[in-house]
């Protein structure tokens, strides 16, 4: 079977990828001790074993823990590298890496340390391993509008240093529309936009990330086979979905992979793309991603492999022109 080798092989891009959902536990254990920073796991081991989630937020709470070992300018440089030589590894041409800054300065780590950082990490990915990348910044949707425009603030010295905005965390209860003003002042600003929606939110989230906030693609996505109508809105009108199996599996989504209902969302002629989310915390990359993703659903064949390529190339928010070289 070819099969494996296709998926592998195929160029690609990588459009949902939360660059701290990277820090494999070897590198938080030695972050922490590089920066004196104490965790409340005895080792690589017992902290892996933690990795056993029942949904978002177990997951979050973990996430975040794992974070706070980011202080220095070199701490993100290093995360990002990292994450850079295993997308090379699994022949991702380019990645759009979400970061969120309100996880660090309200710690006290200044915006400019972290985007310094991974500036600095996307610029040698470029140079020594013929990556390309771009930074998209996340609000955080369980704090507030305020913090959201707080954050903007503190972004805009920095503004032609990341290409648009996104809206993560705990999504229930926090719904698009509570951020209704502050992506439009972005939007203003001329910046891309997407939000997760329809992960465990409802498929209501979905249709106003695109109405209000105006968002170019959906994160996730996955609920919206609860409206029948709109799907038929994100097939006619093509949107992305940055859909994430195996992050999908590990928060009880779907109960398995042959549950998951990716190879049906392809079916219906939405534009599906394959991603890690939180590759460190879900078990794996990319080419892991697509791998659990054929495994776990046999009728996904080498036509649905190119098409999931090619759609990761479309829904980037690269050049035409380096578009045209990976396709
Ligand atoms: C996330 Cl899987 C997921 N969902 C929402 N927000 C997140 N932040 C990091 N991973
Ligand atoms: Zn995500």
């Amino acid at each position: 079977d070819k099969l494996p080798g296709l998926l592998h092989g195929m160029p690609k891009c990588e459009l949902h990828i939360h660059i701290e959902g990277s820090l494999e536990p070897e590198l938080i254990f030695a972050l922490a001790q590089r920066n004196g920073v104490t965790i409340p796991y005895a080792s690589v081991e017992a902290l892996r074993e933690a990795y056993a989630f029942t949904d978002l937020q177990s997951f979050l709470d973990i996430y975040y823990a794992g974070a706070s070992v980011l202080l220095k300018e070199e701490d993100f440089f290093d995360m990002a590298m990292a994450y850079f030589h295993r997308a090379k590894a699994d022949n991702v041409v380019h990645a759009e890496l979400f970061f969120d800054p309100q996880t660090h300065t309200d710690r006290g780590v200044p915006f400019q340390t972290v985007i310094d950082g991974l500036t600095r990490a996307g610029e040698t990915a470029q140079r020594e391993l013929g990556v390309s990348s771009a930074l998209i910044m996340c609000f955080l949707r369980h704090l507030s509008e305020e913090a959201a425009f707080e954050t903007l603030a503190q972004a805009m010295p920095f503004k032609d240093r990341f290409i648009g905005v996104g809206l993560d965390s705990g999504e229930r209860g926090n719904p698009p529309e509570k951020f209704a003003r502050v992506f439009e002042q972005c939007r203003q600003l001329g910046l891309h936009l997407v939000a997760h929606a329809g992960e465990e939110g409802p498929a209501a989230y979905i249709e106003t990330a695109l109405d209000v906030l105006k968002v170019e693609r959906i994160d996730h996505g996955v609920r919206c086979v609860e409206s029948p109508a709109l799907v038929e809105r994100l097939a006619r009108e093509q949107v992305p979905l940055t859909v994430c199996p195996l992050s999908n599996v590990k928060l009880c989504v779907f109960d398995t992979m042959d549950r998951h209902n990716l190879a049906a969302l392809l079916e219906a002629g939405l534009k599906v793309t394959v991603n890690s989310d939180d590759p460190a915390y879900f078990g794996g990359y990319m080419n892991a991603n697509f791998d659990a993703t054929f495994d776990g659903l046999p009728q996904l064949g080498p036509r649905h492999a190119y098409v999931l390529a090619r759609n990761s190339i479309e829904a980037s928010f690269a050049a035409e022109s380096a578009k045209a070289e990976w396709i």
